[in-house]
């Protein structure tokens, strides 16, 4: 490996989903090349784990003197970025997530006296969500316009990034990756027997449940696939939605057929169990995973929202539909359950792309080369 070794600090949101997931294991990989990790966030991340070494946490505490109306968080962890890069001297912040972690970021560089590079990746719902309100996309373009290096998960969310802000500089695209060591098509004949029946298809979905994730229409796909052939669907993730979805369950007779696993913490060897992957979302900006599960063999029914079609390659890893479209979306879940020369290709061809495109290493490297070259521009 060529380069200096770092000393980095991440911040993100430690919590379920796709962001705080890609930060986390970046920060763990980057660990184990040699470099000094330090997250600074208001909780441990997810996804964690056990001891690692160069790898630190620095934790958030909020003030809440009785002055403040809300705690202000922001300015907090602002300080926090401030106190550890001078205190540990690092090299620079990356930043996930322009508002507030941009923010925060550029902030604490005027309070150190060295120069503080920031490099900010944009992983969607910054973009999609938060840059359609008026109020915030002055703040959100003094993020982007301030940070040393800007990257976004996919072609789609820079696209996007340039439609709806003004932005004049250049976003790097560096796709989100997943570890092989821990994402690979594991044996789990025996668990899946637990659930299913050796007649049975499994087909899985995996979110936060949120409307954009239009987990109907994963029913929707569900009933109409189960009519053809014997099938189950195994449910992973809570959220807002769920207890629309039970409903609907229920009204549609299929209980016996679909499986809630609720929020799962080691996701590697469940998506392990499936036949396929249902991803019929509004909106995505990358689809973590979809990456998941192509890395353990599993193809992709999904839309072609967003940067979806960047990841899944319709036609040889999966196949995709209009947004809603979810009587395509069965009949090719039927025909790919049903073709087992055809599902072997789609296996093979995920796990060669997996390992190919969204390999760990070669996407940390992108991120280190992103850092040689802030460290070294004036
Ligand atoms: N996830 C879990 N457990 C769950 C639900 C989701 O670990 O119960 C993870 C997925 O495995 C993925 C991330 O890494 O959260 C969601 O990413 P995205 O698909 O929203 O990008």
């Amino acid at each position: 490996q060529a380069g200096k070794h770092l000393k980095i600090g991440i911040t993100c949101y430690p919590s379920l989903g796709g962001s705080g997931v890609v930060a986390t294991e970046l920060g763990k990989r980057l660990a184990e090349r040699g470099h000094q990790v330090h997250f600074i966030a208001n909780s441990i991340p997810f996804r964690l784990g056990q001891f690692h070494k160069n790898v630190f946490y620095h934790e958030v505490e909020v003030n809440d003197y009785y002055v403040f109306r809300y705690p202000p968080y922001d300015l907090s962890l602002a300080t926090k970025m401030a106190q550890v890069a001078k205190a540990q001297q690092l090299d620079l912040l990356h930043v996930h997530y322009a508002v507030p972690h941009a923010v925060c970021a550029y902030l604490a560089k005027q309070m150190v006296p060295d120069e503080l590079k920031v490099v900010t990746t944009l992983h969607g719902t910054d973009i999609t969500v938060l840059a359609q309100d008026e109020s915030l996309k002055d703040l959100i373009q003094l993020a982007i316009n301030k940070s040393d290096a800007v990257t976004a998960v996919s072609n789609d969310l820079i696209r996007e990034t340039h439609e709806l802000l003004d932005i004049t500089r250049d976003i790097d695209l560096t796709y989100n990756f997943v570890d092989e060591r821990v994402y690979y098509p594991r044996e789990v004949s025996s668990l899946r027997r637990d659930y299913v029946s050796d007649q049975e298809k499994v087909l899985m979905h995996i979110s936060n449940f949120r409307p954009v994730k239009r987990t109907l229409d994963v029913i929707n796909v569900f009933a109409k696939v189960q009519r053809e052939l014997p099938a189950k669907l195994i449910l992973v993730g809570e959220g807002p939605d769920l207890p629309k979805i039970q409903c609907k369950i229920q009204e549609l007779g299929l209980s016996e057929k679909v499986l809630f696993l609720g929020k799962q913490d080691d996701v590697a060897q469940v998506i392990s169990m499936a036949d396929l992957l249902l991803l019929p979302s509004e909106k995505e900006s990358f689809g973590l995973v979809a990456l998941e599960a192509m890395a353990c063999g599993v193809p992709t029914i999904g839309s072609t929202a967003g940067g979806i079609p960047e990841l899944v390659l319709h036609g040889q890893t999966g196949m995709l539909s209009p947004i809603g479209d979810t009587e395509q979306m069965a009949k090719d879940a039927v025909r790919l359950l049903t073709d087992d020369e055809l599902m072997n290709k789609f296996k093979k061809a995920c796990l060669e792309r997996a390992s190919v495109n969204f390999n760990i290493d070669k996407i940390t490297e992108q991120y280190e080369r992103i850092y040689e070259r802030v460290l070294t521009q004036k």
